[in-house]
């Protein structure tokens, strides 16, 4: 099945914490570029986001994913403080294909998701067809695309 991950990162070597966690995954099948993203929401001062979206190709259950992405988070040494507040890593499932969860810690498609250009750039890029006709009206936030996790520089 198709699923749609998205990262990002505003704390400690964002690119690299995005590309070791990008590398963990298993049956990559796209990468997003690169955003910086002004920070949507949590405590003002704190830093830009790199944001991109990644495509898996996975048999695992919404539940089983959801374990990768705090497995990833873990990883990255991410400390929980305050919502939305600055973190070294954090992986959303955004969509996985025909499914549909809505329980009270795990919602699938992200119910955030449509109204975060952050989240809509990228996703964009790798799957076009999951965005709704219209999706640049209604998303907010500031997103600048500064290449890919692979480049050399930039
Ligand atoms: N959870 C429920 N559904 C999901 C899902 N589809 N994928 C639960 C992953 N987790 C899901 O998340 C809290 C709980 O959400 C998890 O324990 C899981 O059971 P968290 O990562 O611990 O906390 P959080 O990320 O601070 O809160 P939340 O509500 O998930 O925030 P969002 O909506 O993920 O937003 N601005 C920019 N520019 N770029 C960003 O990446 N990210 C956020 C976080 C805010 N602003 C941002 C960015
Ligand atoms: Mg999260």
């Amino acid at each position: 099945m198709r699923v749609l991950l998205g990262l990002g990162s505003n704390l400690g070597d964002r690119r690299r914490l995005l590309a070791e966690a990008v590398d963990s995954l298993s049956g990559v099948v796209a990468v997003s570029p690169l955003y910086e993203t002004a920070p949507v929401g949590g405590p003002s001062g704190q830093g830009a986001f790199l944001n991109l979206v990644v495509e898996i190709d996975s048999d695992l259950s919404a539940r089983e994913l959801l374990g990768v992405c705090q497995r990833l988070e873990a990883a990255a040494e991410r400390v929980r403080t305050e919502r939305w507040g600055p973190r070294t890593l954090d992986v959303d499932i955004l969509w996985i294909d025909g499914v549909t969860v809505d329980e009270p810690d795990l919602e699938v498609p992200h119910p955030r998701m449509w109204s975060r250009r952050f989240v809509m750039a990228p996703l964009v890029d790798v799957a076009p067809d999951v965005a709704p006709a219209g999706w640049e009206r209604q998303v907010e936030g500031d997103v600048r695309q500064v290449g890919r996790l692979d480049d050399e520089d930039s």
